[in-house]
């Protein structure tokens, strides 16, 4: 028994790999390429993943900074109306345009898990009873609210419960809002709906429905089998990129995974990319093309959250940077998103959302800008902090539960 250990030992001994013994310390001016020389995995990650040692010359490192919208109203923070998950911003006629979901109801929210308790006029969450809305700007900062641009339609027609969470395609002089189409409150078997679309020759509609699930939920058993959320088009490699987001997993706490569905055609077919998920992370993933790739910003759930992703191929993302305070359910201003040819030049600014704004029993959403420096050809320094100073009670105002104060200070 003891030889037989003895032989494992030996041999685990030899498989292991010989460590080379750097001749000289590594060099104090920072190696701008990989050096040739022994590199620690951490090294040799700085080198391989990163487009630069620091993360103040790396094109798809940033941080973000936020400023409140004018010309959104929202009813004195009573909880009747919300503004979230907006578009990605387009800029036509000389404006700037971005689509959204509006909640405008008698009554805030019952919420997720009493969904059993919306009527059809009590919504169950923040995006039930919604509709698609849109505004235009001049400066990205003052926004006139343009109207309704998709209205749900009468039961039992896709949607008719609620309109949400919208991205624009431009194709060929036509455009196309691909948006979730629920069919009955979020909550009541979860927060399950198709992916329809509907179209117009102008921004500013009148928008046509193409009544049909334009991105098929996958089979039994499958990630995506009940939800397609966040379709976010871009054209790419001259054919139309549906990126999306399903939450998988039957646990307590989802896993939220990202994938792609490709077609030549806005209203399909939509085929399905093999690998999918493309991303093991990413609520509301905002991507947007770069160099001859696509790069994505990665927030909230999964193990890479808050990490900005890169893709030379569109399909195999890598963490390019770490970062905090990414935009939630980002809207970029993505002037190339349709016609990038290769050469995808980055963002500077979008529209966000931040949600659970006011008091309890009015809690809603709010649209706010954010600026970042993801562009080649913007610099600027201030945009490339690693260190964030934040007010003290800021942290504080993250409290223990009474569970967890049970556990660390009663025994
Ligand atoms: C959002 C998005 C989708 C979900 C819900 C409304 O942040 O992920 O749109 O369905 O939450």
């Amino acid at each position: 028994m003891l030889t037989a250990v003895l032989i494992g030992l030996q041999s685990c001994e030899k498989t292991e790999p010989k460590q080379e013994v750097p001749s000289v310390g590594y060099p104090w001016d920072i190696p701008q390429t990989k050096p040739n020389r022994p590199l620690s995995k951490a090294m040799e990650r700085l080198y391989d993943n990163y487009l630069a040692p620091r993360p103040q010359d790396n094109e798809l490192f940033s941080a973000f900074k936020y400023t409140h919208l004018k010309g959104f109203d929202y009813s004195d923070g009573d909880g009747t109306v919300s503004r979230r998950d907006p578009s990605k911003i387009i800029k036509e006629k000389g404006k700037y345009y971005v689509w959204y979901t509006k909640r405008d109801t008698e009554v805030p929210p019952v919420g997720f898990s009493n969904a059993h308790l919306s009527t059809d006029v009590i919504p169950s969450t923040d995006w039930d009873l919604s509709d698609i809305w849109y505004a235009t700007s001049e400066d990205g900062l003052n926004w006139e609210e343009q109207g309704v641009a998709i209205k749900r339609p009468e039961k039992p027609l896709m949607g008719w419960r609620s309109v949400t969470t919208t991205d624009i395609l431009k194709w060929k002089g036509k455009y196309y809002l691909y948006y979730q189409a629920f069919m009955e409150a979020s909550g009541t078997n979860g927060d399950h709906c198709p992916v329809a679309t509907a179209y117009s020759d102008s921004p500013d509609g009148p928008w046509i429905p193409a009544n049909k699930v334009i991105i098929e939920n996958g089979e039994a058993g499958t990630w995506d089998q009940y939800s397609i959320h966040d379709p976010y088009p871009l054209v790419y490699k001259g054919k139309i990129y549906v990126y999306y987001k399903a939450a998988y997993g039957d646990k307590p706490e989802y896993l939220v995974g990202n994938g792609l569905a490709i077609a030549d055609n806005p209203l399909g077919p939509f085929k399905k990319h093999p690998l999918n998920p493309l991303f093991n992370s990413g609520h509301e993933t905002a991507l947007f093309p770069f160099k001859e790739g696509i790069a994505a910003l990665v927030t909230r759930d999964g193990n890479e959250n808050n990490t900005i992703q890169y893709a030379s191929d569109g399909v195999n993302f890598d963490i390019a940077s770490v970062t905090s305070f990414l935009p939630f359910a980002a809207g970029s201003y993505v002037p190339d998103a349709f016609n990038s040819n290769g050469d995808g030049r980055g963002i500077t600014w979008g529209l966000s959302h931040f949600t659970n704004v006011g008091e309890r029993g009015k809690k809603h959403s709010i649209l706010a800008r954010f600026d970042c420096d993801l562009s080649l050809d913007l610099n600027d320094p201030g945009m490339k902090e690693t260190r964030l100073y934040l007010d003290s009670e800021i942290y504080f105002s993250r409290t223990l539960s009474k569970k967890q104060k049970e556990r660390i200070f009663k025994n």
